[in-house]
């Protein structure tokens, strides 16, 4: 019955010029970067028990995981749900010190407290693994500031956790034969109208000069992620999006783009093309911010196809490194991890059977009229259909609710 619905849908693309299979294969070389922070509501193991650096979680959810144990069931489980391929994306927060902890510092980690995750990846059969360093969460903030801090220690602290990162990460990228995306994202910011904006960007630029002086360019590829503003941090934050983009530009690295990120009538979907004019790559964290950057779960809303319709649009499916960044701690986590997935891969699904260049001779010609006219019948093609049947030929299905449910109620329930 749904192998019939496919193959009737697969003829109704055809009539507008979208290749199904084609769009499916596509789709299932097209890696997402699973973020580990959404199932311990981003506290790590390195013994922080509360979040700074202007992000929340909110709920109470039973369930979190509490050791890196259970964060790995919990991975397991819901990438077991997941569809097309997959990465996983790492916190330095997430390291495993063993004998080291208490030790040693963020300033002094290696490779080796991140080989369980390495053990792990490979084990569930992902792609590679992503690494952030971790900014917040951590008493060595002053202030709130990190990499920007006037306090010369405090500075000097945080640069050797990013170079520690970067080579963590040269490691982690060969190991998987696969370059390693390393997101520099920094809380640093003032609740209140600062007295000088130029300082603290001035040192945060020298920092980002030492942390990239000499990395690994064959298997790292740094990313810098901007923000507008942060919970307590609302007046003034120092890695702005015109300080993130000129840095990127002016030293070759990658812009991050966080769509929680921006003010609220901005759309990253505007942004991507934007950039690709002048970068030959591109990292996204796919969030879904509710009148501000609350992170919520990505759901399959208007913006998200918008986003990933420009990326198959700029044919950049091979440019854009698309990652995950959001945190609910008011449902089940292992749900709202798939959910934020698959919406992403349902986005994507829905932006390759777009008749794309069709409607982009519409434009060229001027014939916006029945370039409307095909925006909107576009929008009632059987997707549906197609996205049912990428799932079935990966032996899911679209009731990943009951097997949450199950795993809810013999491994979930047992965390009080
Ligand atoms: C914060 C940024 C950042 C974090 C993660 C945990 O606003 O989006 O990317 O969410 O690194
Ligand atoms: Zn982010």
């Amino acid at each position: 019955m749904a192998q019939e619905r496919y193959e009737s849908a697969k003829k109704i693309y055809e009539k507008f010029g979208v290749d199904a299979e084609k769009a499916m294969a596509a789709l299932s070389n097209t890696a997402i970067s699973v973020h580990c922070w959404q199932g311990d509501d981003v506290l790590g193991f390195d013994g922080s028990d509360s979040l700074s650096g202007g992000i929340q979680t909110t709920g109470n959810y039973p369930g979190r995981a509490r050791t890196p144990e259970e964060l790995f069931a919990d991975i397991e489980t819901a990438i077991g749900l997941m569809p097309g391929k997959k990465r996983l994306n790492l916190h330095a927060s997430y390291a495993f010190l063993g004998a080291d902890k208490g030790e040693i510092d963020r300033d002094a980690y290696r490779y080796e407290h991140f080989r369980p995750w390495v053990d792990f990846a490979r084990r569930i059969g992902l792609d590679g693994i992503d690494f952030n360093p971790t900014f917040f969460g951590h008493p060595k903030m002053k202030d709130g500031l990190t990499l920007s801090s006037p306090d010369e220690p405090t500075r000097r602290f945080w640069v050797e956790h990013g170079k520690r990162c970067m080579e963590i990460a040269a490691r982690l990228g060969r190991e998987f034969g696969k370059p390693c995306l390393v997101n520099i994202w920094i809380p640093d910011g003032y609740k209140d109208v600062p007295a000088d904006r130029l300082g603290p960007r001035l040192r945060f630029r020298q920092s980002l000069d030492e942390i990239l002086s000499g990395y690994d360019k064959q298997w790292v590829v740094p990313a810098l992620e901007s923000k507008v503003f942060g919970i307590g941090v609302e007046s003034y934050t120092v890695g702005s999006n015109e300080f993130c983009q000129n840095y990127a530009a002016q030293k070759g690295i990658c812009c991050l783009l966080d769509n929680g990120h921006y003010h609220p009538t901005e759309v990253v979907s505007d942004k991507i093309p934007a950039l690709l004019t002048f970068y030959d790559r591109l990292a996204l964290h796919v969030t879904r911010g509710v009148r501000w950057d609350s992170d919520h779960v990505v759901t399959f809303e208007d913006e998200l196809k918008e986003m990933m319709r420009e990326i198959v649009r700029c044919d950049a499916l091979g440019k854009v490194m698309i990652g995950l960044d959001y945190f609910d701690a008011s449902i089940n986590r292992v749900f709202a991890w798939v959910t934020g997935q698959r919406s992403v891969q349902k986005a994507l699904l829905y932006a390759l059977l777009l008749p794309h260049a069709a409607m982009k001779k519409l434009q060229d010609e001027g014939n916006f009229t029945q370039l409307m006219f095909m925006q909107e019948r576009v929008k009632t093609l059987p997707f549906a259909d197609v996205w049912e049947e990428y799932l079935r030929r990966q032996g899911l299905d679209e009731e990943y609710y009951a097997v949450v449910k199950e795993y809810e109620k013999k491994i979930l329930k047992e965390r009080i």
